[in-house]
């Protein structure tokens, strides 16, 4: 079957802005081909070698970062602010990662009648697919580390987001980082990544997208006991306990929930909010809501982009029952998919709204008495990426963190993610961890060498 184009759409006015190759299972299996001979030699480039050709990389990308952040802007409808962080975590990535290329070494230990020492080899050849979201991050931290251990990376971008990752693969190509090494592969999920998922020579699949498409992956990789990483789908909780600084408190919920349009895995879609402040709290959340700014996000002052698609609108205006709506925000008109922030309460926790992934900008709010119910709540989720809490008492800050299972929380802050600390999920959340120091180790085999002396 010879591939075709597909249509790039800009979900900000609906403009076609490109058009992107679609491959075929049999053009992604010969990629898949020149990555495992790219690999072989990949893997024993010298390690100060290695690492300073993703220095390279990430300076390369540090300097065409506003290039970068425009392109993402026009394809995912991301605001400006937010496509230039984007941008410069894939070059903090690849920085960090090349410092752990030369510190990636095994262990001796000690045994009787001999020598023990154990070696860190690459894995082999994998794949990266990732979704529409974050596109140009996402990817980052599944390749930074990867090519950091010695492997080489087959990368499928989302179909409707290819565009920074096709401009990725040039600069790593620009960089120096060799022919093969790093490929993009553009196409749908079903054809690229599916074929990915089942060719023999990729090691490792590391996967961000929903959970039902996470757990298809996770069983057709057990036929070949292929290595996974999941990052899947999210509900967190924001806790606001009647002891938080109610004005900061109340000004950064919206952002935790409607930035990039509540599609992000750790939107805190579920707000918590103790009885004895509910009135207080609500007055000034209502008012920051009706503050945040929707607009053509390539303006520096947008706080808040379209939704991806047509069809995703769809999906999350399914879920809102406008007899629930407290309140809402504003939007523009279109052209463009564009939906306001909308505040949904008095739904018990049986409500889809309550226990689904909208991946809009829509929160609910859920009242609680104390410490016990606000944990029990929160935990009231088949899901456990992120979280926050928020208080004056650090001992029961932390006491409710240590309670909240979900792998990422914060405390008087929305923050999630640091390059520099781990990032995953418990739960259908996901399997595995990104980021942080540790993560070049689960791009690696353990060998362990015994001589007898
Ligand atoms: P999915 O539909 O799961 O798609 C994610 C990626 O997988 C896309 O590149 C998609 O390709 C591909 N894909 C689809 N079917 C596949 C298959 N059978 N085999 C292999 N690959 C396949 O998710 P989405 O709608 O793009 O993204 C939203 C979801 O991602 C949400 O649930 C969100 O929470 C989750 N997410 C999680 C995180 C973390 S870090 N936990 C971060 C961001 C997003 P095509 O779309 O091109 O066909």
């Amino acid at each position: 079957m010879s591939s075709s184009l597909f249509d790039v759409v800009n979900p900000s006015n609906e403009s076609q802005i490109s058009q992107v190759v679609r491959n075929t299972p049999e053009q992604t299996s010969r990629a898949i081909e020149r990555s495992t001979s790219a690999f072989a030699s990949w893997k024993l480039v010298p390690p100060s070698q290695r690492a300073a050709l993703l220095r390279n990389f990430s300076e390369t990308v540090r300097s065409h970062v506003k290039e970068l952040a425009d392109i993402e802007v026009a394809n995912s409808g991301h605001t400006i602010s937010n496509a230039i962080w984007e941008a410069n975590n894939v070059a903090d990535v690849l920085a960090y990662y090349s410092g752990s290329v030369e510190r990636l070494g095994g262990r001796e230990i000690p045994v009787a009648q001999g020598i023990d020492i154990t070696f860190k080899e690459p894995i082999g050849p994998v794949g990266i697919i990732v979704p529409w979201n974050f596109p140009m991050p996402i990817a980052s931290w599944g390749f930074g580390p990867a090519l950091a251990a010695g492997c080489t990376v087959v990368l499928k971008p989302a179909e409707v987001t290819p565009l920074t990752a096709i401009r990725l693969g040039e600069l790593a190509l620009e960089a120096g980082i060799p022919e093969d090494v790093f490929q993009v592969v553009t196409g749908s999920g079903s054809d690229v990544g599916e074929t990915m998922v089942l060719d023999r020579a990729i090691r490792k699949i590391v996967f961000t997208g929903s959970s039902a498409v996470g757990s298809r992956i996770q069983r057709l990789a057990a036929d070949q006991i292929k290595r996974v990483t999941l990052e899947l789908g999210g509900k967190s909780a924001n806790i606001i306990f009647d002891d938080a600084d109610l004005d900061k408190a109340a000004a950064s919920a919206p952002s935790s929930v409607f930035d990039n349009a509540g599609q992000d895995c750790c939107a805190r879609s579920r707000l918590l909010v103790q009885e004895s402040i509910y009135d207080k709290f609500m007055e000034r959340f209502e008012e920051a809501v009706k503050g945040v700014r929707v607009e053509d996000p390539s303006l520096e002052t947008s706080q808040m982009g379209p939704l991806i698609t047509a069809s995703h609108r769809e999906s999350v205006r399914s879920y809102v029952d406008e007899s629930l709506v407290l309140f809402k925000g504003s939007a523009p008109e279109g052209p463009g998919f564009w939906y306001p922030p909308t505040v949904i309460g008095g739904i018990d926790p049986s409500h889809r709204l309550f226990r689904e992934e909208i991946f809009g900008p829509v929160v609910t709010v859920t009242k609680f008495k104390d410490e016990q119910e606000a944990i029990a709540l929160a935990n009231d989720s088949d899901y456990g990426l992120s979280g926050s809490i928020w208080t004056s008492n650090l001992g029961r800050g932390l006491r409710v963190a240590r309670g909240v299972q979900s792998g990422n929380l914060s405390v008087n802050s929305h923050s999630s993610v640091r390059y520099s600390t781990p990032f995953g999920g418990y739960k259908m959340s996901g399997l595995g961890r990104e980021l942080g120091p540790d993560a070049p180790d689960s791009f690696c085999e353990v060998k362990n060498v015994f001589i007898s002396t």
